[in-house]
């Protein structure tokens, strides 16, 4: 298999124990975005929507896949089947509706959010008050749902909780500390030894050092978290 960098794939394998199996360290193809790589021919022939991350299996004819969730969801269908990161269709049909349920959620709601905190190149007040409140009530929807549950769906760690960490752990405006369900949530996700083997794989993006610093990072206004992600990405700082 090879993979590009985002890191919910890179534990999935992990997770799995694929990732010594299946992927010797130089299958592992770091894109650079600053040179604008992920938009070249080469890679759009596997992602025609030129984002990363996306897998190529080669125990299926080289087949490609791109969109992270859609990744996940082919990783845990060829290769989870214990189910030990993900739910059954067909056995655990519940369970596996809320796990696609969360990652919808998260890829239609956060991922835009995401994007704006760390990249909007000039300050837009009224695109700056809709996107913090609406990380606030984003953010209170997994705040609810962790209410004494230890995952986000039934029983295990699953796709769901992978996803949704990386993608939580990344709203920079957001104090954890006022979120006290999400924090142990996090933490429990970060601290899985094998998760952490995943968030290691090398990354231009080093989204590794924002993942375990997060929870600090949070506490900085916003202006500050949106200068760090800026300096730190190369892209133009916000004055
Ligand atoms: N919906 C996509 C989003 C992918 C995405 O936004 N990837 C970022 C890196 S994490 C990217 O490739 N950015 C470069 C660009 O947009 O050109 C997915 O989940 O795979």
């Amino acid at each position: 298999m090879t993979l590009s960098v985002a890191q919910s794939v890179p534990v999935a394998l992990e997770e799995l124990d694929l990732a010594s199996v299946h992927r010797p360290a130089d299958e592992v193809r770091t894109l650079s975005l600053e040179d604008r790589e992920q938009k070249s021919d080469w890679y759009l022939k596997i992602n025609p929507n030129g984002r990363l991350p996306a897998l190529i299996d080669h125990s299926k004819g080289d087949f490609a896949i791109w969109e992270s969730s859609a990744i996940l969801l082919y990783i845990a269908q060829h290769f989870d089947t214990e189910r030990k990161i993900s739910y059954d269709p067909v056995s655990e049909p519940k369970l596996y509706s809320e796990q696609l349920q969360w990652l919808f959620f998260v890829d239609g709601g956060i991922a835009p959010i995401v994007h704006f905190m760390r990249f909007a190149p000039e300050e837009v007040p009224y695109a700056i008050k809709r996107y913090r409140d609406e990380s606030i009530r984003l953010i209170s929807v997994f705040e609810e749902r962790l209410k004494g549950r230890e995952w986000l769906v039934g029983p295990h760690f699953s796709l769901a909780d992978i996803k949704s960490a990386l993608r939580a752990a990344k709203l920079l405006n957001v104090d954890f500390n006022d979120y006290p369900n999400i924090k142990k949530w996090l933490e429990k996700v970060f601290a899985r030894p094998k998760t952490d083997k995943g968030l290691n794989v090398p990354s231009l993006w080093d989204v590794e050092a924002y993942v375990h610093t997060a929870i600090n990072v949070s506490k900085r206004p916003l202006e500050v978290s949106r200068a760090i992600a800026a300096a730190s990405f190369g892209f133009k700082k916000v004055e």
